[in-house]
């Protein structure tokens, strides 16, 4: 076996965005590409040299070639050990818990997340740090400066690995330990969750769906769902990971689960309904004919967090996204715990994590996670969910109509402009960044407005400062709309609106929330001038 020098030349674009890079997969496949960025996080983080690292992906078109250039380029670079998922799987919160649990060096996942997969399609590649959570601004803007300056990279010339069984083995003096991905991440669910009381619930004739979307979830909901907690065979579909997702987009939203969606609007709804992403980081949850937007979700499990064993007593913080809404602040108020607001993207999490100020956190994305590990986790708020079912004994629908009469109810929805023309979307945002000192006062749909300004966030752990973070008009009413540019996208620009309005009148906790969000849905198109500017008259995705 021989260690090769390759050289090479910088390749532009390799800028991470909001999770890690994410490119056409074509793009990706292109001579150098995936190597350059490996070799960028390799330099960026001091060196391979010694280190041990988690490698495992959500098995998408390209995870298992890209698994043996990175096991070889890790050996080349001189890691001591790398640590991967059988078949080069690893769900995204699996590998968290595996870099902590194992005091690993860091880890690095192959996922492009809800984005579609195939040869055609989307790819991604992740760089998260010994805390297990995906790299802070200051190392990704590193890994990037990097991929500028880069001129040659390490790589073995050996066989593929046999990944597809547990064990060991070694490659250019590089141990690999092949391991079962479930396994661990089962383990510390039994550690969080009240296992007896969720079979007792399936034990009762509780019905449940559970929809792995042709993703990375579906060994594990297998396993845990159906394996553990006795729900019946069956409960849990498209269970088995493909290359391109059945062709889907993994995406657990009401637009992409529309069959689950459908099922838990019929005749034959099972009790419970929930779906999760390509790499199993995000969830969706659905009662029976009861819709759950992530944002209420996240407040209905701080408020009932208790009732879990792992976070009996009681949350430390919580902290959510500037977009998602503010129901969680309802909660935090009333418990008199800390509310944190960070910018999009989970690495922002970290910090308040590790410094244990908050316990809970989440995104209007349908991410969800806790101090467990250091990312969102889709199938644990599945298991929350259930815990506090079992405890609770009452349908979703229930437990939603009792937290919105206690601390009221704050619409949301967000609009989703895909694939924009980048020129269009730059330059709506900066005609409101421009405009931003005199909106204050003025008067949109008969709202007025209360304060406007472009979100910057100053870290009170580490100090650091991320601006540029969206763009944010409240109203006098307590609505409020943001305006934000996605930083996963890999066509053009999408342009997300995220729209709140808060209702405490008992007699309007039930409405739709496009219909109780369309005098705020006018004012964003009047604010931003969205159809004209994108020439879109609706928007392409409504979650
Ligand atoms: C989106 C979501 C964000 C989430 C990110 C990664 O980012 O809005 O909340 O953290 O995806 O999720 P953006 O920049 O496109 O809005 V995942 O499950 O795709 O890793
Ligand atoms: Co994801």
């Amino acid at each position: 076996m021989t260690r090769t020098v390759v050289a090479t030349t910088p390749i532009e674009g390799q800028k991470p965005g909001t999770s890690g890079l994410r490119k056409k997969t074509p793009v990706f496949m292109q001579p150098h590409y995936l190597e350059n960025f490996v070799q960028a996080i390799f330099n960026a983080t001091g060196g391979a040299k010694g280190k041990t690292y988690v490698l495992g992906g959500d098995g998408r078109y390209f995870n298992d070639r890209a698994a043996q250039v990175i096991l070889r380029m890790a050996a080349a670079n001189g890691a001591k050990k790398v640590i991967v998922g059988q078949n080069a799987l690893l769900s995204t919160p699996a590998a968290s818990n595996l870099i902590r649990k194992r005091k690993t060096d860091g880890g690095i996942i192959m996922s492009a997340s809800h984005n579609p997969g195939g040869p055609t399609e989307d790819f991604g590649v992740k760089f998260n740090s010994e805390n297990g959570g995906p790299a802070p601004e200051g190392i990704t803007d590193r890994i990037f400066a990097e991929t500028l300056e880069i001129s040659e990279y390490y790589i073995c010339e050996s066989h593929d690995l046999d990944l597809s069984m547990p064990g060991m083995t070694t490659i250019y003096g590089m141990e690999v330990e092949v391991v079962d991905p479930v396994a661990d991440y089962h383990l510390m669910m039994e550690e969080i969750f009240d296992f007896e009381a969720i079979r007792a619930l399936f034990a009762s004739g509780f019905t449940l769906r559970f929809d792995a979307m042709h993703a990375v979830t579906g060994p594990y909901a297998k396993a845990i769902l159906e394996g553990s907690l006795g729900a019946p065979e069956g409960s849990v579909v498209n269970a088995v990971p493909s290359p391109d997702f059945g062709g889907g987009h993994p995406d657990p939203n009401p637009i992409w689960a529309k069959s689950l969606m459908d099922l838990m609007f019929s005749g034959e709804a099972p009790d419970f309904g929930a779906a999760s992403d390509g790499d199993g980081d995000r969830n969706m949850i659905v009662g029976r004919n009861a819709y759950v937007t992530p944002s209420d979700s996240l407040a209905v499990l701080a408020a009932n967090a208790t009732l879990v064993p792992g976070y009996k007593d009681g949350l430390k913080g919580v902290a959510r996204s500037m977009p998602t809404s503010r129901a969680l602040d309802r909660v935090a108020e009333a418990f008199g715990i800390a509310c944190y607001e960070t910018p999009t993207g989970w690495k922002f999490f970290g910090n308040l994590l590790d410094a244990g100020r908050a316990t809970l956190c989440g995104e209007e994305s349908a991410g969800t996670g806790s101090d467990h590990v250091r990312e969102k986790d889709g199938l644990w708020a599945v298991l929350f969910w259930l815990n506090v079912l079992a405890v609770r004994g009452q349908s979703v629908a229930e437990i939603m109509a009792d937290h919105w009469a206690k601390y009221g109810r704050n619409y949301y929805s967000r609009h989703d402009f895909e694939a924009v023309d980048s020129d269009a979307a730059h330059g709506l945002m900066q005609a409101l960044r421009t405009r931003l000192p005199n909106l204050p006062g003025r008067e949109v749909e008969g709202m007025v407005i209360e304060a406007a300004d472009e979100f910057a966030y100053d870290d009170p752990v580490d100090g650091s400062r991320s601006e540029g973070q969206g763009i944010r008009i409240l109203f006098k009413c307590g609505g409020r709309i943001v305006f934000r540019l996605s930083g996963t996208g890999t066509e053009g620009a999408t342009l997300r609106v995220y729209l709140e309005k808060v209702e405490t009148n008992a007699a309007a906790l039930q409405d739709n929330p496009q219909n109780a969000l369309s005098g705020i849905a006018a004012a964003a198109d009047s604010l931003a001038e969205i159809r004209n500017r994108t020439g879109r008259n609706t928007p392409d995705v409504i979650t």
